[in-house]
C-alpha cells in the first residue's frame, strides 16, 4: 500500500442552479454535455430539439453548479411550444444565475433581442458564453461582441466569454466565471450525480434523438416519444416505446422500407441508453398515430411535455 495522502474531497462551499437560456440551436445541449462529459441533453441540428428540461451537475473547485438546460426561448408557435416557453419562464424565477448562449454565427436580430429581454428580466446575474468561435474567425468574433454590446445597451452582465461547445476551447475560463458569481451554499447533489431526471425521461429523450437523426423535413417536430412500460428483468432495462406522430403518412415515414429505419432507430437509441444508463436494455418501439397532439394540453401533460 501505499504511503502517499489521499486528498480530501474539497468541500463544496457555493452552490447554485444555473439557466442555460437562449435561442433554439445555440448550443445549449452541446455545451452542457461538454460541462458534465456525458452525454445527458440530447443535441440535434433541428431547432426544438429539447422539449424536456434537463438538470445537469457539474463541480468545480468549491462551487457546484447544477445547470438547468432549457428549450430555446422563442414566440410559442402551438400549444407544445407555449407550454415549453411558460416552463422556462418559470425557470427563470428558481435559478442563481442565467447562463444566455448565443451562436456566434448568426448576426443577433430580434429573436435575440428577446431572449435578452427574457435572461434580463430573471433579476439575478448574467453570464454570456458566445458559442461557436470555433467556425469563427477572430475579427468576426469582435464584430459579434460589438454587435452584442449594442443590443445589450446598459443592462449589466457578469462576463462575456467567448467558446466553443465542440472544442471546448474557452469552456475552462465560463466555468471560472460561473463558479465565481455563485452564491455561498450547500451541495444540492452528491458527486456521482450528473443528472436530475428519471430513467423514463431520459430513454424517452435518446429514442427521441434517434429519431431526429434518422428523419427529416416536418417529421421531428411533428414526433414525440413516450415510454409505456420499464422495468428491471434480472438487470436488464426493458423499455417499451411509443414513436407518436401526427398523420398516418407519416408512419410509413418512421418505419421505413421492410422496418429499415424504425429498426436503425432502435439500434441507435439502445446503443445510447446501454451506454448511459450503463445497463443492457431490451427495447421496443411502436407508432402510433395521434392528430394534433401538440395541440392536446391533456395530452401533452400525459406525456410530460
Ligand atoms: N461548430 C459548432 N457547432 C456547434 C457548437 N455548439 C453546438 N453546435 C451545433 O449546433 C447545433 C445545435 O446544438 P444544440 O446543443 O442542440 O443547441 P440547443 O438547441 O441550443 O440546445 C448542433 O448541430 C450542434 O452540433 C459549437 O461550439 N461549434
Ligand atoms: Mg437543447
Amino acid at each position: 500500500m501505499s504511503d502517499a495522502p489521499v486528498s480530501a474531497p474539497i468541500e463544496v462551499k457555493r452552490s447554485g442552479f444555473v439557466a442555460v437560456a437562449g435561442r433554439p440551436n445555440a448550443g445549449k445541449s452541446t455545451l452542457v454535455n461538454w460541462i458534465v462529459g456525458h452525454h445527458v441533453a440530447i443535441v440535434s441540428p433541428i431547432a426544438q430539439t429539447t422539449r424536456r428540461i434537463v438538470r445537469a451537475v457539474a463541480r468545480r473547485g468549491d462551487a457546484q453548479i447544477i445547470f438547468v438546460d432549457l428549450p430555446g426561448s422563442q414566440k410559442p408557435m402551438d400549444r407544445m411550444t407555449e407550454r415549453m416557453q411558460r416552463a422556462v419562464v418559470k425557470s427563470f424565477g428558481d435559478v442563481d444565475m442565467v447562463l444566455w448562449v448565443i451562436d456566434g454565427l448568426d448576426e443577433p436580430g430580434r429573436g435575440e433581442q428577446h431572449v435578452a429581454d427574457l435572461v434580463f428580466g430573471a433579476g439575478v446575474p448574467v453570464i454570456i458564453a458566445l458559442n461557436k468561435v470555433d467556425k469563427s474567425q477572430p475579427t468576426k468574433i469582435a464584430e459579434r461582441i460589438m454587435q452584442l454590446s449594442e443590443l445589450i445597451g446598459d443592462r449589466e452582465y457578469a462576463a462575456l466569454v467567448p467558446m466553443s461547445a465542440v472544442t471546448g476551447d474557452g469552456v475552462d475560463a465560463l466555468l471560472g466565471e460561473i463558479a465565481t458569481h455563485l452564491p455561498e451554499g450547500p451541495a444540492w447533489f452528491g458527486d456521482e450525480d450528473v443528472v436530475d431526471m428519471r430513467d423514463e425521461e431520459r430513454i424517452a429523450e435518446y429514442v427521441r434523438e434517434a429519431t431526429l437523426s434518422h428523419l427529416r423535413e416536418e417529421l421531428p417536430h411533428a414526433s414525440a416519444v413516450t415510454v409505456d412500460d420499464l422495468f428491471d428483468q434480472d438487470g436488464r432495462i426493458h423499455a417499451e416505446c411509443t414513436i407518436w406522430v401526427e398523420r398516418q403518412s407519416q408512419v410509413g415515414i418512421v418505419v421505413g422500407k421492410g422496418g429499415d429505419t424504425i429498426r436503425d432507430i432502435g439500434i441507435a437509441a439502445r446503443t445510447m441508453i446501454d451506454h448511459q444508463l450503463g445497463a443492457p436494455v431490451h427495447l421496443e418501439l411502436r407508432v402510433k398515430v395521434r392528430k394534433r397532439w401538440r395541440e392536446d394540453d391533456t395530452w401533452l401533460a400525459r406525456a410530460g411535455l
